[in-house]
């Protein structure tokens, strides 16, 4: 037998749209189990693996035990280094660090900003912070291409410069209004996908 993958994923999960990024560029069909629609490839996951985390690439190979395969750089780099050109792994530049950094960073400068004393400092905070995380989703949106990370990104980065420009007393644009817009930005996105 040929050797059979099965990826377990679901959908708008970052991670998972790295494995299906790498699938797509080698020209890899192979069968894919949402755990989300299918309570059944759910249960089977967190049998074989101890929860219910995707990405999950399930190998296959005559004569040899099913290998279950968590973390979406390792399962990159195995597509890479069996079906890719090159030869050596490739070594993913879309690194988890980056998103996770950007998050503490992003949280932690809001944070203080709201246990800090002074109007000045919390709006020079709270800009930073969303600037930081308006910057970690366009980093993310690139990597993925998806329409939710860049909405995100767009949203996150017109609030860091409300916020800048109402702390400087240049311009005051009510922050509510980008929240408001970045919902109807995100249910629309939404019903475009469920009609997908
Ligand atoms: N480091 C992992 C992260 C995987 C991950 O966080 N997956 C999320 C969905 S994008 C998940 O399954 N979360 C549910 C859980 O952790 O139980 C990877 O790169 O594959």
């Amino acid at each position: 037998m040929a050797r059979k993958l099965i990826l377990y994923h679901f959908e708008g999960c970052y991670y998972c749209d790295r494995v299906q990024g790498k699938l797509a560029e080698l020209g890899l069909l192979i069968e894919q189990r949402n755990i989300r629609r299918d309570p059944e490839h759910r249960a089977e996951l967190i049998a074989n693996t101890g929860r219910a985390r995707v990405p999950v690439l399930r190998i296959e190979e005559a004569g040899e035990p099913v290998r279950w395969m968590p973390e979406s750089r390792r399962i990159v780099a195995f597509l890479e280094q069996a079906y890719g050109d090159s030869e050596a792994p490739e070594t993913p530049v879309c690194s988890s660090t980056v998103p996770r950094i950007g998050a503490w960073l992003g949280w932690s400068l809001m944070v203080v900003g709201l246990l800090v004393s002074g109007d000045g400092l919390r709006d020079g905070l709270w800009a930073a912070g969303c600037g930081v995380m308006a910057l970690r989703s366009g980093w993310m949106a690139r990597s993925s291409g998806m329409a939710l990370h860049w909405i995100i990104a767009l949203a996150l980065g017109l609030s860091a410069l409300s916020i800048a420009l109402a702390g400087l007393g240049v311009a005051f644009i009510p922050f509510w209004y980008l929240v408001y817009g970045l919902v109807a930005a995100l249910l629309l996105w939404a019903a475009r996908r469920a009609r997908r």
